[in-house]
């Protein structure tokens, strides 16, 4: 069951900048900031409220770490803006299994590694009227008061 909107992921050129325009406009603090090489990323995460589900919700900032990486091409073909959003699940696997099931592509056959040891997946944006939906189960199973083994 989806039960937060875990983030929505905006796409920028220059992390640095934008984290500053963030904290500068409106207060918000990085909370973590990691690279993951795999998705082609330098991320921020940005905690705005946790949510009663257990979890959190947060703005992520992207800078591509490569032009030829989703949000590289993103980026180039758009500019800045919101690139994704992510709903929390205490259990992605599932989830995804049954969206899988309803013909909506699940980019991924097993769920990968996203921010602070998350797991994740993507939805096709050409099947979810255009906006590109990832479903995260964070790294401690508490945050989403689950006891879901992975
Ligand atoms: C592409 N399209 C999008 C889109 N990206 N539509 C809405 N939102 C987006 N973000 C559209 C394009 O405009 C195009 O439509 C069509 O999808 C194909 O796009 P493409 O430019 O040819 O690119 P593809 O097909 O090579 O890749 C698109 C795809 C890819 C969604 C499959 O971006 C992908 O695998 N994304 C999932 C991974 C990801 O986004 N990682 C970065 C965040 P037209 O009409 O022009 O044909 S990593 C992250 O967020 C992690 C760290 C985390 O949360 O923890």
């Amino acid at each position: 069951m989806l039960t937060r909107i875990d983030h929505i992921g905006i796409a920028c050129f220059d992390l640095d900048k934008t984290v500053e325009f963030y904290r500068a406009t409106y207060g918000f603090e990085v909370f973590h900031s990691e690279v993951n090489e795999e998705q082609g990323v330098r991320e921020a995460m940005l905690k705005i409220n946790d949510t009663s589900d257990g979890g959190s919700s947060y703005l992520q900032l992207l800078e591509p770490t490569r032009e030829d990486s989703a949000v590289g091409k993103w980026l180039a073909k758009n500019g800045e803006g919101v690139h994704h959003i992510a709903f929390g699940t205490a259990d992605v696997d599932g989830d995804a299994e049954a969206i899988r099931s309803k013909d909506i592509r699940v980019l991924y056959d097993e769920p990968r590694i996203g921010s602070m040891g998350s797991r994740i997946t993507f939805l096709h944006p050409k099947d979810t009227h255009g906006v590109l939906t990832e479903l995260v189960t964070s790294a401690k199973p508490s945050a989403d008061h689950s006891s879901a083994e992975h």
